[in-house]
């Protein structure tokens, strides 16, 4: 993508409405604009990092062998009387009248919408396991919607569900979203903390939520010393993982047995990017998802549910990884992988070397615009791309690019062939 040509609208001044680092650099960097509170357009450049952070997610997924599928945002009021839910979830249900005057609302999660599917269409318990799951836009009524797209009223979900025929098969479905969890989170670049957690609106006996260290978090987290050096070892045990203690702060109590001694015990602030239910019957009783067993008597199926704060994530990340310039893309997320800087443009042999490399280089964002250098320097910080490739006129004569590292700062000069070889692994 040529930079003259893309529509990038990078913002030199700090928005005055936004608090944290990740909202201001989304909006400095072109990535995202509010349309009204808590609502946002995703900008090109933002877009591809959403689509790159759900494309991880949803590996994840189905390796584990979650089977996606697509449900529609708009639900019937009907549906969510069977469950009760209607008139418990209050004000952050909107709710919409069509113009046959049916009650309608904008799904803030699916759980009914998924039962009724599963109970119309599977019989048997020969069927079972099925873990089901789609990446869908949700719309909560939040109070205070802020910190752009990580407290949004409109945000992406990755909501996945689980159908077993008893208890123990329903824990495995946990455990192997847990397990996929970790991974998902692992290969996104950040160490998130499982910890048992609440389960608030959804219901449910056993859940976790999954915690990204960052200052800004909104919860305060407790947890054993020893997940920093689980995390940084390649890989995870679970079984190690799952005895240590994590709580958030609301349900940290420093008297309850397990908790660490206090030079064991870290406090920090976490952003939570996940949390997954158990919730056995509630939804299945209520609106009668039964199949029948091995010995032909109807069982009621047990369930859970599983979600991920997709776009919540894009503003997590950037949380976790910034400085004072911009954003630091690691490469799995990043919107192009190449940031190529031309710092003379209209120069015939900079512009040929420039053209060849971006020819050559698959996911690059080249910088042909007619600006000064330090203009293009500030804006390929602060867009944050993995690797910057730098040609000028003297480097052209001497035959060599500088290749600087965003993450690093470290640059090094290098013919353009070595540069390439580097990039396009
Ligand atoms: N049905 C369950 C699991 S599928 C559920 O809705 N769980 S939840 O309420 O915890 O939401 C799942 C994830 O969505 C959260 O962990 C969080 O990362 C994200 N999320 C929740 N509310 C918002 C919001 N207002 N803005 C952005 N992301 C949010």
């Amino acid at each position: 993508m040529r930079l003259s040509q893309y529509f990038l609208p990078t913002l030199k001044e700090t928005p005055a409405e936004a608090q944290i680092a990740s909202h201001r650099l989304m909006l400095r960097a072109g990535m995202i604009r509010q349309s009204a509170a808590g609502i946002y357009s995703w900008l090109p450049m933002g877009l591809r990092v959403l689509r790159n952070i759900e494309q991880i997610v949803r590996e994840e997924q189905d390796k584990a062998g979650a089977q996606e599928l697509l449900m529609p945002t708009i639900q019937s009021a009907d549906l969510w009387r069977e469950s009760g839910r209607y008139d418990a979830y209050g004000k952050e249900m909107l709710r919409i009248v069509d113009r046959h005057d049916r009650e309608m609302l904008y799904g803030p999660t699916n759980e009914e919408l998924i039962t009724q599917i599963f109970r119309d269409n599977v019989r048997s318990y020969r069927e079972l396991p099925k873990i089901l799951y789609h990446i869908q836009w949700k719309f909560r009524d939040e109070v205070r919607p802020r910190f752009g797209v990580m407290r949004g009223r409109e945000f992406l979900m990755k909501d996945s569900y689980s159908f077993d025929l008893d208890y123990e098969g329903a824990k495995r479905s946990y455990e192997t979203m847990f397990n996929a969890y970790l991974k998902t989170f692992k290969r996104l670049g950040v160490t998130a903390i499982p910890m048992q957690a609440d389960s608030g609106a959804i219901g449910g006996t056993l859940t976790h939520e999954f915690h990204i260290l960052a200052e800004t978090g909104e919860s305060g987290v407790f947890y054993d010393v020893a997940y920093d050096e689980l995390a940084a070892k390649d890989g995870i045990d679970l079984d190690a993982l799952s005895k240590l203690y994590a709580k958030n702060d609301e349900l940290h109590d420093p008297n309850a047995p397990g908790v660490p001694p206090p030079d064991r015990l870290k406090t920090a602030r976490g952003i939570e990017v996940g949390h997954i239910f158990y919730f056995g019957t509630k939804y299945s009783k209520a609106m009668g998802a039964v199949v029948s067993g091995p010995d032909g008597q109807p069982v009621t199926v047990e369930m859970g549910s599983y979600g991920i704060g997709v776009s919540r994530l894009a503003g997590a990340l950037i949380e976790a990884s910034h400085d004072d310039k911009g954003i630091i893309w690691s490469e799995c997320v990043a919107p192009f992988k190449v940031g190529l800087i031309n710092l003379k443009s209209g120069d015939a042999a900079v512009d040929a070397a420039c053209e060849d490399l971006y020819r050559r280089l698959p996911s690059c964002l080249y910088d042909d615009r007619d600006e000064r250098a330090g203009v293009k320097f500030a804006d390929m910080d602060l867009i944050g791309l993995p690797w910057q490739v730098v040609v000028g006129p003297k480097g052209v004569a001497a035959g060599v690019v500088e290749l600087k590292s965003r993450a690093t700062g470290e640059k090094h000069e290098m013919s353009a062939e070595s540069a390439l070889a580097r990039l396009i692994s």
